[in-house]
């Protein structure tokens, strides 16, 4: 398959936009797609307008911010944080575990002492208004009923080809709103939150969590996509594996996914899920109908 000449982005969110412009800048400047999806979630993980990345994010149940990332380059490398806390950008302490030790994932306490010694520095991430939030549910636990709505639902995942024709995806996230202390989602697990092939593409999931690291989400597009299924029709399907397990579905899930050629695919549960394109120097935000 021919590779992608050009420079693609790809992000999950209509609030992605502004990282996937600052990603596809990296890339058009003849930066590396690794470069560019930790730039551009770096944008994200500093907006506390976002309310489930990096500073911003709502908190667990117990009023904490706790954040999980991943990162994945075109050589297949990999590295990941979880359950990290007062570290303003969990992208970059991945990053830094793939390149500077040999593991791939590193959670917690020991995540957090990784990236003090890496030059990171300790920072309140506890947004103002994510405390009144807290203090606000912790009166009435049952007010968030709605899984599926796009305030509970915002990491932010980008995948990103270069000039050369290579890959990369990375995704960071501050998880589900008021989560049990102590619970970890996709994002950072390596074929649940993304996947790089670099012969075939790269995925990425956003949404429930516990229904994306079940199902193996993004290796599994990659997966489909190896044995022929175009992007989209790879989306789809790791939804409809979903989707078929249940009799009635109270989550979102959504999927998107890049091939080496630019070809993309997206595809989300329920209605309410929206991606960035930035292709030829144009950016657009585009609304996706859900599949149920
Ligand atoms: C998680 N997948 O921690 C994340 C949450 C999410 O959009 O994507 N929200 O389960």
């Amino acid at each position: 398959m021919q590779r992608s000449q050009r420079p693609i982005v790809i992000a999950t969110w209509k609030h992605g936009y502004k990282a996937t412009q600052k990603a596809f800048d990296t890339v058009n400047n003849n930066g590396l797609a690794l470069d560019a999806v930790e730039a551009g979630i770096r944008v994200t993980e500093s907006d506390s307008d976002v309310r489930t990345v990096g500073y911003g994010g709502y908190t667990d149940q117990d009023g904490n911010v706790t954040l999980d990332a991943s990162i994945m380059d075109h050589l297949g490398n990999a590295g990941s944080v979880a359950y990290l806390k007062e570290i303003k950008h969990p992208i970059s302490v991945a990053r830094r575990i793939m390149e500077k030790s040999n593991h791939v994932m590193l959670v917690g306490d020991g995540a957090q002492q990784f990236a003090l010694q890496n030059g990171f520095k300790k920072e309140n991430i506890l947004f103002n208004q994510s405390k009144k939030d807290w203090l606000e549910w912790k009166k009435n636990k049952n007010a968030i009923k709605n899984l599926i709505s796009e305030d509970n639902h915002d990491t932010i995942t980008l995948l990103a080809i270069d000039k050369k024709g290579n890959l990369a995806a990375a995704c960071s996230t501050s998880g589900l709103r008021y989560k049990l202390n102590g619970r970890v989602g996709d994002s950072p697990i390596i074929g649940s939150g993304i996947y790089v092939d670099n012969e075939i593409g790269a995925a990425g999931a956003t949404g429930q969590g516990e229904e994306i690291m079940k199902s193996v989400g993004s290796f599994l597009i990659l997966e489909l996509m190896k044995k022929g299924y175009d992007p989209q029709h790879a989306c789809e399907e790791a939804n409809h594996r979903i989707i078929k397990k249940y009799t009635k579905i109270d989550f979102q899930v959504a999927f998107i996914a890049l091939r080496v050629d630019g070809k993309k695919g997206a595809s989300a549960i329920n209605n309410g899920f929206s991606y960035v394109l930035a292709q030829n120097s144009k950016t657009t935000i585009n609304s996706i109908k859900g599949i149920i």
